[in-house]
């Protein structure tokens, strides 16, 4: 199925029913008593973390989704059905924006997190309700409220702890098929990988105190000038934003005999034009194909330049296995640094839970009635 990171979609909570006027009809007393139930509730619209989606594709080829509405009150005091929520499946790291204003209205960063977007309209009620001593032959009922409609922008951040940045060719989706179950296409010509693939890592060993694997993303190659666009751009880098570690990927020997350095400069300066956060984030640089390394090759002109900037390097050969385990346990660590901050960035907009709502619509529902 086509990978989807951004996506447009309506969508329209129930109405609530309107509450109905009517009387009870017996032999010689038209109005022998009241008897018009309330509407039913307006159906509620959410989004629901699915952890089996991991692209937003199901909801590309339609653009309105609407939660049903309340059935209008019935005589015997029959309450109307109420309208049935519409629970719309989305991949985890989902954000929903409202278009019209820019808002960020939901994020989604869990399995089975249920995030509330539009409440359904509440019911009207039905003659009944208005019955007082003096006041037996209520003929007045109200009418159920609107749902809401809301046109929104879905954008898809995909949840990664590590997040590949590289050129095309450097070895990063062979690398991820071999620390992780992924199996990415591989290919030795560039732009081989054209959408982002996410792999579970394990961490054999790995303090057990928390959870023994990470995981990692792979995102097409970059190249000099892909904040103006060029290559497949920077599109992918927003799959970055949330990760907490940026391992750059680099190829020790490319074909170019570009240092790595040089390289590196290249794609930190592309991530920092694409957003500010990138400036935040912990880097680790990853040297790959070490198998291609000469008899006596000397590794320090390839590392000394990051160290002297403070950053630390890693060899890997993805192909003879040379530096793997180290790479995963580096890399695990660093993780586990940086989940100890403090994220001030993080802004999680969690609908109140499904009591909450229900507790508050009742609560309107009788001001309604008290305001009578
Ligand atoms: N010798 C050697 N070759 C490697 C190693 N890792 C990857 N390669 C080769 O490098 C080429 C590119 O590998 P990929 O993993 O597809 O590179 P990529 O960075 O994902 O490339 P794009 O998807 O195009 O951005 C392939 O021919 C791989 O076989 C390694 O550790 N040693
Ligand atoms: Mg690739």
């Amino acid at each position: 199925m086509k990978f989807i990171d951004h996506t447009e979609i309506d969508v329209r909570s129930g109405d609530g029913g309107h509450g109905l006027v009517s009387f009870r009809a017996a032999k010689y007393q038209p109005k022998a008593g009241l008897d018009g139930g309330d509407g039913g509730f307006g159906g509620h619209v959410y989004l629901v973390g699915n952890a089996q989606l991991n692209s937003l594709s199901s909801l590309y080829y339609r653009r309105m989704y609407a939660a049903e509405n309340g059935g209008k009150g019935g005589t015997n005091n029959c309450t109307g059905a109420d309208g049935e929520d519409l629970l719309i499946p989305v991949p985890v790291g989902t954000i929903a924006y409202d278009r019209e204003s820019g808002r960020m209205v939901a994020e989604v960063l869990e399995d089975g997190q249920k995030v509330l977007l539009a409440e359904g309209g509440l019911r009207g009620l039905g003659n009944c309700r208005f019955v007082t001593s003096s006041h037996q032959a209520a003929e007045e009922s109200t009418d159920g409220t609107e749902g809401k409609e809301i046109k929104l922008q879905l954008e898809l951040k995909l949840i990664a702890d590590v997040g590949f940045a590289g050129f095309p060719n450097a070895g990063k989706s062979t690398l991820l098929s071999v620390i992780s179950s992924a199996t990415p296409k591989i290919a030795d010509y560039p732009f081989t990988t054209l959408t982002p693939q996410l792999g579970v890592v394990e961490v054999p060993g790995a303090d057990t105190w928390h959870n023994a694997s990470f995981v990692a993303a792979d995102i097409p190659g970059l190249i000099e000038g892909a904040s103006e666009g060029k290559g497949l751009g920077h599109e992918f880098l927003r799959h970055l934003e949330r990760t907490k570690v940026i391992a750059f990927i680099l190829d020790t020997f490319p074909f170019d005999e570009m240092p790595p350095f040089n390289a590196f400069r290249v794609l930190e300066s592309e991530l920092f034009n694409f957003s500010e956060k990138m400036h935040k984030k912990k880097r680790v640089i990853i040297l790959s194909k070490a198998d291609l390394a000469p008899e006596g090759f000397n590794w320090d002109t390839v590392e000394k330049p990051f160290r002297d900037i403070g950053l630390e390097t890693v060899r890997v050969s993805s192909v003879v296995g040379t530096g793997i385990p180290n790479l995963k346990r580096r890399v695990f660590e660093l993780i586990q640094e940086e989940k100890h901050k403090i994220d001030i960035d993080a802004v999680t907009v969690t609908a109140p839970k499904e009591e909450d709502s229900y507790t508050w619509l009742v609560r309107a529902h009788e001001d309604a009635k008290f305001g009578i």
